[in-house]
């Protein structure tokens, strides 16, 4: 044998020993919340939902295409800023993400939805609730809990059917959610026969209400709705104490957290405030749910905010659509995921043709005692 036979004889031989066929696929899956601002306390909640998916999936050595999965979890900042939102997706999208759960915000998800669609991985969001995150024709956006109609319309009826309230004022926070919600909630409560004797505006960074309350106090609402987040609706509270209009005051699911009992303090009246998550867990589910947040309170030493189970539904519904595909090709598990029905903590899950969730449920909550009080689930 001349010296180059040798060689590629030698070469052939080792191969097996210097390269062994790697055992383990790593499969990156991206997240996106804010983790820092005003909010970063509910970011931080969806972050924990994921961590503790990707713990779990790790744990049960999934085979995908015939190799052992790991899954690597790249959380992003996106601060609830639409640019840095877009920013966020754009580098998960140059690291190679295979899907995407998030964003939080309406205001970050809807923009960075284009960014995925153009990447063609799937993306997931467990809490941006404006109706037009599905509806731009993208075959990439999927949503676990119920939109904007939903929220404003349910909560809109239940002021003037149960709640008896005539005369109603609406303020929004001009971001995607606020304002969409704040109009649902309108149309519905002006629809059931109430009176909306005022609308005011302020911002998702806003700390100061006095102006918008006191030129409300002057309309006498019995009811107040905001449409916006509980780092905002907490401090409006206080002053509405301080304004002296004891009003009863409502919201959807940016303000409907235990941290908002906090953030109001003893401004907050027992049943003042009403507001509706945008899921609901139903009596079959419930045992499920209380194990699974005893091992969230175990992993992350804090109670559930809002979204985490959600957070937690949405990476599992995603993985469950590789497996379904036996492959972590977007374009092999995305029409899994279209089809798919996958038994979550928070419920069934399962897309209509614009990708939201089937028969979403809400859950209605009041405060008392300075703590978070669930009242009802409905769909
Ligand atoms: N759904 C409430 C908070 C998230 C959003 O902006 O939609």
């Amino acid at each position: 044998m001349n010296k180059t036979l040798l060689s590629f004889a030698l070469a052939a031989a080792l191969a097996p020993l210097a390269a062994p066929a790697s055992a383990q696929t790593v499969v990156k899956i991206g997240h996106v919340a804010p983790l820092t601002g005003a909010i970063a306390h509910l970011g931080k909640d969806n972050e924990y939902g994921a961590r503790m998916a990707i713990e779990e999936l790790n744990a049960k050595k999934l085979k995908i295409g015939g190799k052992e999965v790991k899954f690597e979890l790249l959380s992003e900042d996106d601060a609830a800023d639409p640019k840095q939102g877009t920013a966020a997706a754009q580098k998960l999208v140059d690291a190679n993400v295979l899907g995407v759960i998030g964003h939080l915000n309406s205001g970050t998800t809807i923009p960075a939805s284009r960014i995925y669609n153009d990447a063609g991985i799937a993306q997931i969001s467990p809490s941006a609730t404006n109706p037009r995150y599905t509806k731009q024709g993208f075959d990439t956006t999927f949503r676990v809990v119920a939109n904007d109609g939903q929220l404003g319309g349910t909560l809109g009826r239940y002021a003037v059917n149960e709640l008896k309230v005539k005369s109603i004022a609406v303020i929004d926070d001009r971001t995607a959610y606020g304002q969409g919600v704040a109009d649902e909630f309108e149309k519905a409560a002006k629809a059931a026969g109430a009176t909306v004797v005022g609308r005011e505006f302020t911002t998702d960074k806003a700390t100061d209400f006095n102006a918008i309350l006191t030129s409300l106090k002057g309309k006498s609402p019995e009811l107040i709705f905001f449409g916006g987040m509980d780092a905002v609706a907490g401090p409006m509270l206080r002053q509405l104490k301080q304004l002296g209009m004891p009003v009863k005051f409502m919201g959807g699911d940016g303000i409907c957290s235990p941290k908002l009992a906090e953030l109001g303090g003893d401004a907050i009246a027992d049943g003042q405030v009403v507001c509706a998550e945008a899921g609901g867990v139903t009596q079959d589910h419930v045992a499920a749910m209380d194990a699974w947040k005893k091992r969230f309170q175990d992993r992350f030493k804090t109670e559930v905010q809002i979204y985490a189970p959600y957070v937690y539904d949405a990476t599992m519904t995603l993985v469950a659509a590789m497996q379904k595909a036996d492959s972590t090709d977007p374009k092999k598990y995305i029409p899994e995921l279209k089809k798919i029905s996958y038994d979550g903590v928070t419920g069934p899950i399962s897309f209509d043709e614009f990708g939201d969730i089937k028969d979403g449920a809400l859950t209605l909550y009041t405060y008392k005692g300075g703590k978070r009080e669930q009242m009802m689930v409905v769909k």
